[in-house]
Parts: structure tokens; C-alpha cells; sequence
């Protein structure tokens, strides 16, 4: 069975974005891959964050992931710093890395503006770490949305390099996307984003997830009701097709060009299949609230079965590197 690793930061509430854009898929891969995920901690401490909060933010995480599906008998779900040779890896990784690379990073120059009081080595070398957190497992498949491709051709860079400068011993992953690989937030401009503000959350109340729907930016040229839209270029349409079947699909597009719907009824439709959607893990989450034995199990054992992984790949690493082993 072919290996897949994906991770998710704990860096606030899971949105539609990250729902849509991976953990939906993680879920529906469980039954055709040996499958990882992890909630990748030591990424999230790149850009200021609560300290005090930081322990609950992960769990959190863990109980979305499992409300959304993702099971310990398909998967090991465990925390990043669960497992340390990520870390060790990364360091590694570094020394094969040209700095070129990592500086072009898209990201990393967005992350950098966004966080300009504190722009650190670590939010650097995020890309870095990232391959090792998949390289480590030896991961041939990565399911991501579309804003972590360029770092998984970094990814593959660094472990050619690596086989290069070495020994063949890392695969050169690829990409999986999903079918909605790109959500923009209820801005309509900007990549759905925790950090931004713009999400609308996988656990968020009814009511809460309404008012972000209708207030939500659609075909800016669309001014007046009777004015015919552009699927195409809304953010809303978008959202549909990750939620909405094809005859709806078919009923907006033509509604939405000939102006015979106006935005708000589009709106109402999308509310209704999110809302019929993420009920089941708005409550599935609530019940993994109450039994939190259950999720701590379920990452312990998750990390048990990663460190074994990742300490035969660290043994294999430094011998390949010729570093003197201890006795
Ligand atoms: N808007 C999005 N559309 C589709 N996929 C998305 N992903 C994130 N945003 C969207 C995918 O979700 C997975 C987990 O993302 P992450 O939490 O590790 O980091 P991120 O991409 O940086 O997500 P955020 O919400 O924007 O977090 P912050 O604000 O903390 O940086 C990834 O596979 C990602 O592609």
C-alpha cells in the first residue's frame, strides 16, 4: 500500500478551507492508502501564538480530525513533537537545502509581511521541516490544497538532493489534490486563512456560519439583483461545487448568468448542504469533547507507531551520512 503524510497546524479554527481542501479527502483516502496525519505543532510556533493556549489548540485539531472521519484503525494520527526526529531530520535537510529556494517560498514571503515584528529563522525553514515531516515516513503521496504545492517541489528538490549528494534512499513525493483545492475567505480575495480571519469554521454555530454566508463578497460585478453573474469568478459558486451535487450545480450557473437567482437564494442553497454536511461533525465533535481518554489514546498510540517509522529512518540517515554511531 502506497504511504500518504499530511499535517495540519493547530493555529486556531479549522475552516471550510481546510475542510474541503484536506481533511474531507483524508478521509475518503483511509481505505486505499497506508495514511499518516499529524498535527504539526512545531510549525505553528513559527508566528506569534497564546502559549497558554497551545496545548487545547491540539486537541482541538485531533477531535476535528476525528469528527471529520479520520479513524485510528485506517490511520496514525499523532503530534508532531510527539515525534522528535522530525526535528533531527530537518536539521539534516538543511544542509542540503540552498537557501535560494526556501527565500522564493510564496508562503514564507507572505507569512513574512503578515508577521513582519518576527520574521524568524523557523518561518524560513517551514518548508524544510515539512519535507522532513514527510520524508521521514518515506511518504510517496501528499494530499494538500493548492497553496502547499511549491513546498512539495521543494520537498522533492530536497530529497534529490539528498539521493544525490548521498544515497538514493528518500522517494520524490507528489501532490494530491482535491477536488475544491482552493477556498478563498468570505473576502472573496484572499486564500481562506485561520490567521486571516476570514474563515468560516467547521464547528461554528448556525446562525454564525449564515451571517458569514450572506454577508460574504460574490461576482463584484454583480451590483444589482437583476444584474446576470459570473459563476466563474465567485467565491461562493466555488463553495458550492464542494458541497452541492450537480443538478444544483447546473440550476445556479444557469440562475446565477441569466439573473434569474439572485446571490442571496445561492446563498441560502450553499447554507443548507454545509449545515446538512457538518452537522454530523459539529456533533461527532461534541461527543469527543466528553471522552477525552479517547483522543489522547488515539494520539499516544499514533506516536507510538510513528516513533518506530522514524527511528529506522533516522538509523538508515546517519549512516548514509557516515556519522560515528554511538555503542
Ligand atoms: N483556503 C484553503 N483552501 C483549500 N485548502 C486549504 N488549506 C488551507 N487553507 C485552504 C489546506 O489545509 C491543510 C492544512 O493547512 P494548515 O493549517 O497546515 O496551514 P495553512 O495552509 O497555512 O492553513 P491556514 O488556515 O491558512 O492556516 P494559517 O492561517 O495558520 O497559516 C493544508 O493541506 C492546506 O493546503
Amino acid at each position: 500500500m502506497k504511504r500518504i503524510f499530511s499535517g495540519i497546524q493547530p493555529t486556531g479554527e479549522i475552516h471550510l478551507g481546510n475542510y474541503v481542501g484536506a481533511i474531507r479527502n483524508w478521509a475518503y483516502l483511509q481505505d486505499d492508502y497506508d495514511c499518516i496525519f499529524c498535527v504539526v505543532d512545531y510549525h505553528a510556533i513559527t508566528i506569534e501564538y497564546p502559549v497558554e493556549e497551545m496545548k487545547r489548540r491540539t486537541l482541538d485539531t485531533a477531535i476535528i480530525l476525528l469528527a471529520c472521519g479520520l479513524t485510528p484503525e485506517r490511520s496514525k494520527i499523532f503530534v508532531q513533537s510527539h515525534v522528535p526526529e522530525h526535528t533531527e531530520l530537518a536539521w539534516i535537510f538543511n544542509t542540503v537545502t540552498p537557501i535560494g529556494e526556501v527565500e522564493r517560498m510564496t508562503q514564507f514571503k507572505d507569512k513574512a509581511r503578515q508577521h513582519r515584528a518576527n520574521i524568524n529563522m523557523g518561518l524560513m525553514d517551514y518548508p524544510v521541516l515539512q519535507a522532513a515531516d514527510i520524508l521521514l515516513y518515506k511518504a510517496g503521496y501528499v494530499p494538500v490544497g493548492e497553496d502547499q504545492v511549491q513546498h512539495i517541489e521543494l520537498c522533492r528538490e530536497v530529497a534529490r538532493k539528498f539521493n544525490t549528494r548521498f544515497t538514493p534512499i528518500f522517494p520524490e513525493p507528489e501532490e494530491l489534490l482535491s477536488m475544491a483545492p482552493r477556498i478563498l475567505g468570505v473576502d472573496g480575495q484572499s486564500k481562506m486563512s485561520k490567521s486571516l480571519g476570514n474563515y468560516i469554521g467547521v464547528l461554528e454555530e448556525d446562525d454564525v456560519v449564515w451571517e458569514k454566508l450572506r454577508t460574504a463578497v460574490t461576482d463584484v460585478n454583480r451590483v444589482r439583483r437583476k444584474d446576470p453573474g459570473n459563476p466563474e469568478v465567485c467565491n461562493i459558486y466555488t463553495i458550492h461545487r464542494a458541497f452541492s451535487d450537480n443538478a444544483m450545480l447546473i440550476e445556479i450557473d444557469r440562475g446565477c448568468t441569466s439573473a434569474g437567482i439572485g446571490c442571496i437564494d445561492c446563498k441560502k442553497m450553499l447554507f443548507e448542504n454545509v449545515k446538512r454536511e457538518l452537522t454530523p461533525v459539529r456533533e461527532k465533535a461534541r461527543e469527543l469533547e466528553k471522552n477525552m481518554d479517547y483522543v489522547v489514546d488515539v494520539l499516544e498510540k499514533g506516536a507510538d507507531a510513528c516513533r518506530e517509522i522514524a527511528h529506522a529512518t533516522m538509523e538508515e540517515v546517519r549512516a548514509t551520512l557516515g556519522l560515528y554511531p554511538p555503542r
